[in-house]
C-alpha cells in the first residue's frame, strides 16, 4: 500500500470513530429550520451535507482544512523558491488533513506520474467526436471512455466486501486524477493545434506537465497552472460539481462515473462555464466599442446593455459568498506581479471598479462582487491561450482534486445513499390548509 493510502486509512478510521460517538451523543440535535421559500429557491442556506475537505465562509471565502488561500500560498511546498503552491500539496492537505512536507509532495507527484497512463481507446473515443464539439464534451467523453479502467466497477461485479470499498475507490481516484492532465491536453491539441499531440514529460509536476502537454513550456505559465489548479480545486460540498459528484457516488457509481457527472454540472454557464463567458463577453465588448482598453464609462454602459438584454454579467455574484472572492484576488495579484501592463487584465480590474455598484443598485443581487471566473481568462489570454471554450476544462482538472478527495472520504466514512425528500405544490397547499402532513 502506498504511504499516502496508509496515512489516509489511519485518519479515516479515527474520524469514523469520532463521528460515531458524535452521533451517539448529539444525533438528535437540530441544526436549523427549513422554510418553504428555501425548498422552492435552490435550497440556499439549508445545511444538509458533510464535506471534510473545505469550508466556505460567506465573508472570508474558502478555507481548505482551515487554511485560506493566502495562507496556503506561504505554507504549501512550491516548485520554485517563493513560487506558487503545488496542487499536489493541496490534495494532500484535503485528503489527510495535515500540511504536507516537501518530501510528501514529491511522493504525490511520483504516485501520479506512475499512475498516469491513458489507454489508447480513450483517445480514439475522443477522436470519434467532431472537432466542432465543445471541449467539455470531449473531456467528459474521454473520462467516460476511461471508465473501462475502474477497479471498483470490476471488483464490485465480482463481489466486494463493504469494508473494502474505500480502498478500491481510493485507487480509482488516484488513477483518475493522474490521467486527467493527459486527456485535457489531448482535447486542447486536437481541437486547436491540428491534433499535434505532445507526450508527457515524466520529470514534471502534475500542473507543470499539463502546461507542457498543452504546448506551453514558459515557466511563468507553469506557475499560473500551479496556482490555477490549487485555487479552483474545492469550494465546500454544496456547489453543483461537488454535490453532483458526491450524490452520484452515493449510489456506489465508481469515481469515473461520479466525476463525469459532476463535470457535466461544471459545464453550465452559471457554474464553471462562466470562465469562458467572461472572456467572450469582454471580447464582444472590445469589438462593439472598437477599443482594447474601454474606459469605465464605456464599461458601465455595456453592463447596462447586458442587464437590459436579460443576461447576467458573467463572473459576478455567488450563491454563498458575499464579498470579493479571494480566488479572484489571488489571480489579480498574479496579474499585477507578472503582467501589470496587460490591457485585458487592466480591463478586468476596471470592470471590478465599475460593476459592483451597478449590480448593487438593482437591489436584488445578494452579492455584487466578482467570483473566481471573473479573472482567470485574462491571465490565460496573456500567455496566448485565447481559445476560451477550453477554459472550463482547466477548471474541471483542478476540481477533480476536491471532489475526488471528498469521494475517498465519503466511502471511508461509509456515507449512505443520498435521498432527500421532495414535495409537490399540491401537497404543500394541503399542508398549508392543515389537511396533510405527508412529510413528517
Ligand atoms: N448579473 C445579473 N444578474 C444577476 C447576477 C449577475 N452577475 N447575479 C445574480 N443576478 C440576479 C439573479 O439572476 C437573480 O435574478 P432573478 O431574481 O431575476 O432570477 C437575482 O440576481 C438574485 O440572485 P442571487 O440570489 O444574488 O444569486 P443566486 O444565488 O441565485 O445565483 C449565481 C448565483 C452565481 C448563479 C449568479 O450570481 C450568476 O448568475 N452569476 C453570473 C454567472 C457566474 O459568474 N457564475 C459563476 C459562479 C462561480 C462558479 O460556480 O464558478
Amino acid at each position: 500500500m502506498e504511504v499516502i493510502k496508509e496515512r489516509f486509512k489511519v485518519k479515516a478510521d479515527a474520524a469514523g470513530a469520532e463521528i460515531k460517538e458524535l452521533l451517539k451523543q448529539h444525533g438528535t440535535k437540530k441544526i436549523g429550520e427549513v422554510t418553504l421559500a428555501q425548498i422552492y429557491q435552490g435550497m440556499r442556506g439549508i445545511t444538509g451535507l458533510v464535506t471534510e475537505t473545505s469550508l466556505l465562509d460567506a465573508q472570508e471565502g474558502i478555507r481548505f482544512r482551515g487554511y485560506s488561500i493566502p495562507e496556503l500560498q506561504t505554507k504549501l511546498p512550491t516548485a520554485i523558491p517563493g513560487g506558487e503552491p503545488l496542487p499536489e500539496g493541496l490534495f494532500h492537505l484535503m485528503l489527510i488533513g495535515d500540511l504536507p512536507t516537501e518530501a510528501e509532495v514529491q511522493h504525490m507527484t511520483s504516485v501520479w506520474q506512475r499512475r498516469s497512463h491513458v489507454p489508447k481507446h480513450v483517445f480514439e473515443t475522443i477522436d470519434a467526436l467532431p472537432v466542432s464539439a465543445h471541449p467539455m464534451t470531449m473531456f467528459v467523453t474521454g473520462v467516460m471512455a476511461m471508465q473501462t479502467e475502474s477497479n471498483f466497477a470490476r471488483e464490485y461485479a465480482v463481489g466486494l466486501n463493504k469494508k473494502d470499498y474505500w480502498s478500491i475507490i481510493f485507487d480509482d481516484c488516484m488513477d483518475l486524477i493522474a490521467r486527467l492532465p493527459r486527456i485535457a491536453a489531448y482535447v486542447y491539441r486536437r481541437k486547436y493545434k491540428n491534433g499535434e499531440d505532445i507526450q508527457p514529460n515524466g520529470l514534471l509536476d502534475w500542473a507543470g506537465n499539463l502546461a507542457h502537454m498543452m504546448g506551453y513550456d514558459n515557466e511563468s505559465f507553469k506557475e499560473l497552472m500551479r496556482l490555477y489548479m490549487t485555487i479552483h480545486a474545492d469550494h465546500e460540498g454544496g456547489n453543483v460539481s461537488a454535490h453532483t459528484t458526491h450524490l452520484v457516488g452515493s449510489a456506489l457509481s465508481d469515481p469515473y462515473l461520479s466525476y463525469a457527472a459532476g463535470m457535466n454540472g461544471l459545464a453550465g454557464p452559471l457554474h464553471g462555464l462562466a470562465n469562458q463567458e467572461v472572456i467572450k463577453w469582454i471580447f464582444e465588448m472590445q469589438k462593439q466599442l472598437q477599443t482594447d482598453l474601454p474606459a469605465r464609462e464605456q464599461i458601465a454602459q455595456y453592463v447596462k446593455e447586458t442587464l437590459e438584454g436579460g443576461k447576467v454579467v458573467p463572473g459576478y455574484g455567488h450563491a454563498v459568498l458575499r464579498k470579493t472572492d479571494p480566488r479572484f484576488t489571488a489571480q489579480m495579484e498574479f496579474g499585477k506581479k507578472h503582467m501589470p501592463e496587460d490591457k485585458l487584465c487592466r480591463t478586468v480590474w476596471n470592470i471590478y471598479e465599475t460593476v459592483p455598484p451597478i449590480l448593487q443598485s438593482l437591489g436584488k443581487i445578494k452579492n455584487p462582487w466578482p467570483n473566481v471566473d471573473a479573472h482567470s481568462g485574462a491571465l490565460l489570454v496573456h500567455y496566448g491561450l485565447v481559445e476560451y471554450e477550453f477554459y472550463t476544462v482547466l477548471f474541471a482538472v483542478s476540481r477533480a482534486l476536491g471532489v475526488l478527495s471528498s469521494l475517498c472520504w465519503d466511502r471511508a466514512l461509509s456515507f449512505p445513499l443520498e435521498r432527500p425528500k421532495s414535495v409537490t405544490t399540491e401537497s404543500v397547499k394541503l399542508w398549508l390548509e392543515g389537511k396533510e402532513q405527508i412529510w413528517e
